[in-house]
């Protein structure tokens, strides 16, 4: 019989930062009745240019009925985040320590950086950007592989107050595009190609689109850095060994560079000096934005500031993977994604943390790379997505037997709902009953864990992400808006800021308000759903807006939509999500074509390689099926729900008696294509 309720390890209990439930429950409840005071104690061991002041230390306003929406934490403090993180720590005696371990996609390519040398190519690329015309307040976009270089890219704008804007690498050059439009970027920083697996991503080629693209939009981004990675690898390394596009130190120079555009990061790296005095920010100063799929298609630039976001990116990071001096942390997540900002950079390095930076993929060269490299570098914290977790486990536990892997002590998972089976696997086969599962629920916009067992003290059941962190007040509201006390389901909401939270969306205010605040006045609305059970375990069930969560990427179906009825030939599309077994969801597109447009395999290859191009590889739909029409109400709403079910081949449809044309549902079941099977 399987237990519901696993407890955590006895000796690791014992010395963690919270050992028992108890311990929490007083915690949490002093971050609720004294907040002041309980971060207040927390940024005592940060560095404040200008001090914080009691009285301004936090003010929010979270009801659109009473106006507009505002959240400050520490109004008037000053400080630098690369301070905090580099010189601070290094001050402290940790100049030496490693701040990141580098493991190339291939395993012959490593490096390490300790926090000395990393705040020194970090002031040297500072000045770099200054040079370049960049300082406080100027945007510079990063589309860059998983190599040191990001994180000195990203903590450079810090120590000059510039804002960054990752796009993932993952995404199209034609996103890339429209963000570094949205933003206005002044410079955006790349490389010239990464190797992903057996697969060479031309970056530089993808940015110059990009830039095109940007152009064309009406921005022009003045100044395009590049760091050469390709050609320093261990030449041969690079090379498939399948043999399909062979890697020579010719692929480098194939990379075009625009003469007063394009320059090398190593040749503007050569001469700059290796000090750059911070600029002290404001406590709410911009610090990153980060650009989150929108329900209505357009993405939205969430932006964060600089002291809440310190705060809480540390003091997450130390309770929610129990750091302490000494443990090894890997988080496999890409720095294009916020879980990479707030825990690849900013939390472990916070908290004067050493961890893995990983380059590749779980399946290069062999299914068993995430086990070696735990085992190669010691790792004690290992934090991936229930999608990883689900595609390992279709290999058997045969590569996981191959490694010892018997220094982990805390397994994180992020992104999406962790299904039991996965959260059982993770539990006995790669931690081998030894290991706490933190089950992190948390968003681009709140900035940092919210929902989340600590390891030392929570009981855990799998699938459930349990209580709040500390400051964090969650709600289940109901259609009305009553709250749902007790065992329920609702909407997930919080109810006030904890200092981690958005600040608003770049340039859109509006759109911040009417998102995140409009539905519920009062409350933060995070589009989850979620059950609280007898015991109070909140289980977040999924969106509940049209967003689909595909291997933990976001992305809504309006914007899938709009790339589809683009095509010249196609009048109307409706995107729904069907379950993957991997993926976790998966896009299941109809599409009616034009009047007189008969409906064919390359129409739908056409169609798939368009997501592919305009959003991203992640994006691309499962299956297209030809819908002669669409499900719609008499007032011409597409009945979705109606479509999640013919996707499933599931013929319990429910009602559908205020469909204008009921007949459609059955053509629909009858034309799934074959490949549709579900
Ligand atoms: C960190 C991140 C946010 C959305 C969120 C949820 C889903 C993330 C969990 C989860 C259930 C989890 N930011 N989500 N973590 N659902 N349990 N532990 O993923 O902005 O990219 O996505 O992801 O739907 O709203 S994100």
């Amino acid at each position: 019989m399987r237990k519901t309720v696993y407890l955590p390890n006895a000796k690791f209990s014992k010395k963690a930062h919270v050992s028992t439930l108890s311990q929490y429950k007083d915690m949490y409840q002093e971050s609720i009745d004294n907040p002041c005071e309980f971060w207040g104690n927390i940024a005592k061991q940060f560095h404040w240019e200008t001090p914080i002041s009691a009285d301004k230390f936090f003010s929010y306003n979270f009801d659109i009925t009473k106006g507009p929406i505002f959240i400050k934490w520490l109004e008037g403090a000053t400080t630098n985040i690369c301070y905090n993180l580099l010189d601070r720590n290094i001050r402290n005696g940790h100049g030496d320590k490693i701040a990141f371990y580098w493991e190339g996609n291939d395993p012959e390519d490593y490096s390490r950086l300790t926090y000395r040398k990393l705040l020194k190519e970090v002031c040297r690329f500072a000045n770099v950007l200054k040079t370049r015309g960049v300082t406080k307040g100027d945007r510079v976009a990063i589309y860059m592989p998983m190599i040191l270089e990001v994180v000195v890219a990203m903590l450079a704008c810090c120590r000059i107050g510039a804002v960054h804007s990752l796009v993932f690498a993952g995404f199209s050059s034609e996103s890339l595009g429209e963000r570094m439009f949205d933003c206005k970027c002044k410079v955006l920083v790349t490389a010239d190609g990464a190797w992903r697996g057996t697969k060479l991503i031309r970056l530089k080629e993808l940015c110059d689109a990009g830039m095109e693209r940007c152009k064309s939009l009406g921005h022009e981004v003045e100044t395009c850095i590049v760091v050469e990675h390709l050609l320093r690898l261990n030449a041969a390394q690079g090379c498939p060994s399948n043999g399909t596009e062979p890697h020579t130190n010719g692929d480098t120079a194939k990379v075009k560079m625009l003469e007063g555009r394009d320059v090398w990061w190593h040749e503007e790296m050569e001469d700059a000096p290796s000090s750059c005095y911070p600029v002290w920010m404001d406590a709410e100063d911009p610090l990153f934005m980060l650009y989150t799929s929108g329900s209505t298609g357009k993405p939205k630039g969430v932006l964060h500031t600089t002291a809440g976001y310190l705060l809480y990116a540390a003091t997450t990071f130390k309770y929610v993977f129990d750091y302490r001096p000494g443990d090894v942390y890997w988080c496999t997540a890409d720095v294009g994604w916020i879980t990479g900002h707030t825990y690849v950079v900013y939390g472990p390095l916070a908290c004067g943390a050493t961890s893995v930076v990983f380059e590749g993929t779980p399946f290069h060269p062999d299914n068993d790379r995430y086990w070696q490299v735990v085992d190669k570098y010691k790792v004690t914290q290992f934090y991936t997505a229930p999608t990883a977790i689900r595609a390992l486990m279709k290999f058997g536990d045969e590569p996981v037997q191959r490694h010892s892997l018997h220094t982990l002590k805390v397994l994180g998972s992020v992104g999406e709902p962790i299904n039991p089976e996965a959260w059982l696997w993770y539990y006995t086969r790669v931690g081998h009953e030894n290991c706490s599962i933190a089950d992190t629920f948390w968003q681009t916009e709140t900035g940092g864990h919210v929902i989340t067992p600590l390891p030392g003290c929570t009981p855990m059941k799998p699938g459930s992400a349990t209580f709040p962190f500390f400051g964090v007040l969650p709600a289940l509201l109901d259609e009305s808006g009553q709250e749902v006390r007790g065992p329920g389901e609702g909407y997930l909401v919080f109810r006030r800021p904890w200092p981690g939270i958005m600040r608003t969306l770049f340039g859109n205010h509006d759109r911040f308000e009417t998102t995140y605040f409009s539905r519920f006045p009062g409350y933060y609305c995070t589009g989850d759903g979620a059950r609280r059970d007898e015991d109070g375990y909140l289980w977040v069930t999924g969106r509940v807006d049209d967003m689909l969560n595909i291997s933990g990427h976001l992305l809504s179906t309006a914007e899938v939509e709009s790339v589809l009825v683009e095509h010249p030939l196609v009048a109307e599309a409706a995107v729904v999500s069907r379950p993957h077994p991997v993926k976790g969801e998966c896009l299941y597109c109809f599409v009616t074509p034009n009047d007189g447009v008969a409906f064919a395999s390359k129409l739908s290859d056409e169609l798939k390689f368009r997501v592919r191009e305009k959003i991203g590889p992640f994006a691309t739909p499962e299956v297209i099926q030809h819908a002669p029409g669409l499900p719609k109400t008499r007032s011409g709403k597409i009945m979705r729900r109606v479509l999640r079910k013919i996707a499933l081949n599931d013929r319990d449809i429910g009602d559908i008696s205020t469909l204008a044309d009921e007949t459609i549902v059955e053509a629909l079941f009858q034309n799934r294509p074959s490949d549709a099977q579900s």
